[in-house]
């Protein structure tokens, strides 16, 4: 396995391989195993109504990985990829598959704080990025500013204009070597607790049964029509079934530039959509939207949510104002995934967030001892399996605290597990905060507050939200005058925070509450602001 990446000990691989959950093919099988068995049919939709089948799409990822070694660029090397739902990022990310290049997925809302330390952390010989985004905001800025910062990103490869930087490269299709299935495919971006990124790598075979396994479950077929409308570059969207598991189907990918009720009803109209999946802020405006709005969204069969709790009551109404099934989907980019079964009862559907994808997938509750709770208590869920990382990439310091020693994940979420085996997520004992879905180190926001010249402590805490799940609230203690939740985030944003990350209130303190040990006790902190 690549240097920095830790892999499965033997005796589990064994198990795995003999379960049939690891079968020995490239990631990239998704593609060509379609593209043979039925090259007419229609893979990829972009939003603007252009279409492409799947022996076209097939084709177009071949001419750019011989485009991407015609660059120089050789197996094994990392490419930090930052693309919005364009179908250059399908067509591009089975051409790195082909040239065994390792694309590192960020998300397009990410800005310089985010992207140097990706690119500095992989080492990343190349960047690419579309010109701008629908908002104006113009990645090539970025790109100058990273390839300054970066000296180890050689190129820059632009979707759109390139300015001064390349076109995505394109040559005639050359044969090239399979890559090892056991071996790093690409690597996903952890939601983090941290204040430095942590790179997830996935494997090609444990890609393949994650989106392969996820389309089986979600019940995708060769009818599936499914709407990519949150971003690409992420799990859910990707591979849990996402966009890789309806190719796997022999379904068709439908491009939504963005999750509104506007942009998707019309393409769910236009493409006859089945199916989508979504986090609960986005599940709320739809089904607020479907009451108003008068698209036809009668070929939605079935909604995944997921991302964050998505609370009861909205659940049970899904059905009534979308008219489809409702799905929850409880995953980490880090592996596992847990789904409501499309037989379950409603019960279940509604008041819990699913159970393991796959059999091998071992599930453990442990309390603040790391000792097992009695069935159905709460405590936190610690997993290991055939798709769930042993490892962040290059972070052996950061992995002792993250994994038991047997190599269970802990994922920092609190659980409580149903004689069914379905698990109900509780909360979370992890320091981030989940907006929506969108994930927020504290860490990291409290060192980018900790810069500012006023700002003597910093504390970030998630405050309840009724749309969002929760909101972001910063506590600080400064020195001289306070500054004003405008002038914080003008500050963040200079220094190139993701908009996401920005808090949604600042709270000025004398002193921060602290524990019996005399640390900052964000409970408290958590408490006061709920209040
Ligand atoms: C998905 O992946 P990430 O990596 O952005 O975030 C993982 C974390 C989980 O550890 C948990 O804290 C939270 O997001 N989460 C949920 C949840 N789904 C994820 N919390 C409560 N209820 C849920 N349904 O978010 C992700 C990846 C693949 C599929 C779906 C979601």
């Amino acid at each position: 396995m690549l240097h920095g990446c830790v892999p499965w000990p033997e005796d589990l691989a064994a198990e795995y391989r003999a379960g049939g959950y690891w079968t020995g093919q490239p990631l990239d099988v998704l593609l060509t195993e379609g593209a043979a068995a039925h090259g007419d049919r229609v893979a990829l939709v972009a939003a603007d109504g252009a279409r492409w089948t799947y022996a076209e799409l097939d084709a177009w990822a071949s001419r750019l990985a011989a485009g991407l070694v015609s660059a120089g660029l050789r197996p094994g090397e990392r490419v930090v990829v930052q693309l919005p739902n364009v179908p250059e990022f399908v067509a591009l990310f089975f051409a790195f598959l082909r040239a065994g290049v390792l694309p590192v997925l960020a998300l397009p809302a990410h800005r310089e704080s985010e992207i140097v330390p990706l690119c500095e952390l992989s080492e990343a010989v190349a960047y690419v990025v579309a010109d701008s985004d629908d908002a104006g905001y113009d990645y090539r800025e970025l790109a100058r500013t990273v390839q300054k910062a970066v000296p180890s990103v050689r190129q820059v490869f632009v979707v759109g204009e390139p300015a001064e930087f390349q076109s995505l490269p394109s040559a005639a299709p050359v044969s090239l070597a399979a890559p090892d299935p056991s071996d790093v495919a690409l690597f996903l971006l952890s939601g983090g607790t941290t204040g430095t990124p942590k790179l997830i790598p996935r494997t090609h075979q444990d890609y393949l049964y994650n989106a392969r396994a996820s389309a089986s479950v979600s019940g995708f077929s060769a009818d599936t029509r499914y709407l990519v409308a949150l971003p690409a570059a992420h799990n859910f969207a990707l591979a849990s079934p996402g966009l890789l598991g309806a190719l796997a189907a022999g379904g068709t990918v439908v491009l939504a530039p963005d999750p509104s009720a506007d942009t998707a009803f019309e393409l769910i109209e236009r493409e006859r959509v089945t199916v989508s999946a979504v986090v609960p802020p986005v599940a709320l405006l739809w089904m607020d939207a479907a009451e108003f709005m008068d698209e036809d969204l009668s070929s939605l069969q079935l909604l995944q949510v997921g991302g964050a709790k998505f609370n009861a009551e909205p659940a049970s109404r899904v059905r009534a104002t979308l008219g489809c099934d409702l799905q929850q989907v409880f995953g980490m980019a880090e592996g596992l995934l847990n789904f409501t079964r499309l037989d379950d009862p409603d019960e279940l559907k509604i008041t819990t967030q699913g159970r393991p994808l796959c059999p091998a997938d071992e599930v453990l509750v442990v309390d603040e001892e790391g000792d097992p709770v009695a069935p159905g208590e709460s405590g936190e869920l610690l997993t290991r399996g055939p798709y769930t990382l042993r490892g962040y990439y290059r972070a052996e310091q950061h992995n002792a605290r993250s994994f038991t020693p047997d190599g269970f994940y802990r994922s920092g979420d609190v659980v409580r597990v149903l004689p069914s085996g379905h698990l109900v997520v509780e909360g979370r004992v992890k320091d981030q905060i989940n907006r929506g879905g969108e994930k927020i180190p504290a860490e990291e926001l409290e060192n980018h507050l900790l810069a500012h010249p006023a700002v003597h402590d910093a504390a970030v805490v998630g405050m309840p939200d009724e749309v969002m799940g929760e909101r972001t609230c910063a506590f600080l203690v400064v020195r001289g005058e306070a500054p004003t939740l405008r002038e914080v985030t003008a500050f963040l944003r200079s220094r190139g925070v993701a908009a996401y990350k920005l808090p949604d209130r600042v709270e000025v303190l004398d002193s921060f509450p602290l524990t019996k040990v005399g640390k900052v006790s964000k409970a408290a902190l958590a408490r006061r602001i709920a209040g």
